[in-house]
């Protein structure tokens, strides 16, 4: 028997509950076991955050749901535009406090443009400071303002505790599961559309790798049935064709993957066999058949140079260390991070351009874990020319801060060349809506959260080109510089924390050339931090034990993303994460300037 089939995808912006939903869905269903997250990835569960697209699928009352959790960080914005072509209705979830915020109006916007119904689900409700009722008018209103037809703006809303898997379709109802949640689904959700009579026509929007098995597609099914041992053509988007054959096919049970002799129309499943196939292209049976509309993704907002690392301590700690590697390693990247490009032209680096530096800092965190190490420039927005004007990227930001800091807040955006867009406040909380060059905001995150003592939340999304707004004024720290090879002295370093941060402590090795703090009035500022008292003066006083140094303000790979200077290279290891000049010696960086200038 053929199973009604039910494909939704769950989107919102960063941490309203998409997950915890999903996963709470699993569990209800009986597909997976009460300590399961979709979130399985080891930096996902370090950052508490998706990162991934992961699709699982629940049956209920006789109908296959197939789901696709998304992630809601602006920077994966790609992970979900690439799934949205391939469901039915979306779930738009939405904290019953924080309201729509930016990435609601991102994923809502791309899922309304393609047609799709929503189902909104007021989540988290249990907390004290929700705002139910307001926060649905909110979403009528972002309805409206993205301009839904009629059928769209009349969305069901479900409320729901996602956290303890509780949904209910009135506050005042009582619930204990997400049945409510599961009959919207049924009662509202279309059957996938499912001609299975029909030539095959399936389209992959993401793909896998198994060592035995190669690349794994998985996609929809939007006509006909797909059979192992069937021989298949695969068709771009621009017509070219290639011949295939698929060796295995697998559906989604729950996460698990089972195999089939063959599946049907409206499924979406996982074929291997297409060592070469790729998002977006279209497997099919025939020539003639017209290949799907491409799945169309934002471009890169930001690039960044990846380089081997020729730092004095280069190669010590990885073990993939070598141009090749990289390259090929950023080539295997290419085959499933959609929302990256890499421009391989140049013989000393690889121009990586991704939608954000968490975009980018996942690849390069992922690439030092499997052993990797390399050295990345400063990321840098991407500058357009469209009929001789010049055009930048532009985002708009929201920030929630305690109403004392809003000024400081203000001050800085403006300084980074960003406009007040709106501004509210609600008791002691204000939220103000900036619009601000890309280039202006890059390496904001950081002062930021120091400026508002870590009680500011800043989203962003990207707005789009607009035209350049010259130079922008934003750093007004140097480095500091060490000049000598060597193990940092804790009694140098005493002197030199007066001068600025230091981003290492004592007793570490440094080169000459490499960044080991920031100088807080003026310009870069060379030093040696190696130098021990001088023991033959018996009259100093103290000892180095009794030196007592401020804790480093230690590089992590965003920070270092974050405060680079143009002139600098950031080198990443599997150990370290170090700063350093591109010039190393004092003498190269004055004659570096000199012919910059
Ligand atoms: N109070 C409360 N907390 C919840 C509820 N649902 C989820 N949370 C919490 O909110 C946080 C974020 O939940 P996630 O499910 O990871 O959010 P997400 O939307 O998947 O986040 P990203 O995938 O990173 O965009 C977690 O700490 C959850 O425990 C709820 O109904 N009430
Ligand atoms: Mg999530």
């Amino acid at each position: 028997m053929i199973m009604e089939i039910r494909n939704i995808a769950i989107i919102a912006h960063v941490d309203h509950g998409k997950t915890a939903l999903t996963d709470a869905l699993l569990k209800q269903t009986g597909m997976v076991t009460e300590d399961f997250s979709m979130d399985t990835n080891a930096l996902e569960k370090e950052r508490g955050i998706t990162i991934y697209s992961k699709n699982g699928s629940i049956f209920y009352k006789n109908t296959k749901i197939n789901i696709v959790d998304t992630p809601g960080h602006a920077d994966f914005g790609s992970e979900v535009e690439r799934v949205l072509r391939s469901i039915d209705a979306v779930i738009l979830v939405v904290d019953a406090q924080e309201g729509p915020m930016p990435q609601t109006r991102f994923v809502l916007k791309k899922s309304l443009e393609l047609g799709l119904k929503a189902i909104v689900v007021i989540n988290k409700i249990d907390k004290p400071a929700q705002r139910c009722e307001i926060v649905q008018e909110e979403v009528y209103e972002l309805f409206l303002d993205l301009g839904a037809n009629d059928e769209q703006l009349d969305f069901p809303v479900v409320y729901a505790i996602a956290r303890d898997g509780i949904a209910k379709v009135n506050l005042d109802d009582h619930s204990t599961d997400l049945t409510p949640l599961l009959e919207m689904i049924i009662a509202k959700v279309e059957p996938a559309d499912a001609d299975a009579t029909l030539p095959l026509r399936m389209q992959p929007f993401n793909l896998a790798y198994d060592d035995f098995l190669g690349r794994l597609a998985i996609g929809r099914i939007y006509e006909g049935t797909i059979k192992v041992g069937q021989t298949v053509i695969v068709k771009q988007p621009t017509g070219e064709i290639r011949n295939g054959k698929i060796t295995k096919l697998f559906s989604f049970k729950g996460l698990a993957r089972e195999e089939v002799a063959e599946a049907t129309a409206g499924d979406i499943v996982m074929v291997a066999g297409l060592p070469d196939i790729f998002i977006g292209e279209t497997i099919c049976v025939s020539d003639s058949q017209e290949a799907l509309p491409a799945i169309s993704i934002d471009e890169p907002t930001i690039c960044l140079n990846f380089l081997v690392n020729n730092s004095p301590f280069g190669g010590k700690e990885g073990k993939l260390v070598t141009s090749k590697q990289i390259k090929e390693r950023l080539q295997k990247e290419l085959e499933v991070n959609v929302g990256l490009k890499i421009d391989f032209d140049s013989s000393e680096y690889f121009k990586v351009y991704g939608r954000g530096e968490l975009h980018i800092a996942i690849l390069i965190e992922n690439m030092r874990r499997e052993g990797f190490e390399l050295q990345v420039s400063q990321p840098q927005v991407i500058i357009k020319e469209e009929e001789g004007k010049k055009l930048e990227p532009f985002e708009e930001v929201t920030i929630d801060v305690p109403t004392l800091f809003s000024g400081a807040v203000i001050e800085k955006m403006a300084k980074r060349k960003g406009t007040i867009v709106k501004m509210d406040q609600e008791g002691d909380q204000s939220r103000i809506i900036f619009e601000i060059p890309t280039r202006g905001l890059l390496g904001y995150r950081g002062e930021f959260t120091i400026d508002t003592r870590g009680e500011g939340i800043l989203c962003t999304r990207v707005i789009g080109f607009k035209p350049y707004v010259g130079q922008i004024e934003k750093k007004d720290v140097g480095s500091m510089i060490s000049m000598a090879v060597g193990k940092t002295a804790a009694y140098s370093l005493d002197n030199l924390q007066t001068r600025g941060t230091l981003y290492i402590g004592a007793n570490i090795e440094v080169y000459e050339g490499m960044v080991i703090g920031n100088v807080a009035k003026g310009n870069d500022l060379t030093v040696n931090a190696i130098k021990g008292k001088n023991l033959t003066n018996m009259r100093a006083s103290g000892s180095d034990d009794s030196i007592r140094l401020t804790p480093p303000w230690e590089l992590s790979l965003e920070r270092g993303l974050e405060i680079m200077a143009e002139d600098e290279f950031l080198e990443i290891t599997p150990k370290s994460i170090r700063l350093r000049k591109q010039s190393l010696s004092e003498v190269d960086r004055i004659r570096a300037s000199r012919k910059s200038n």
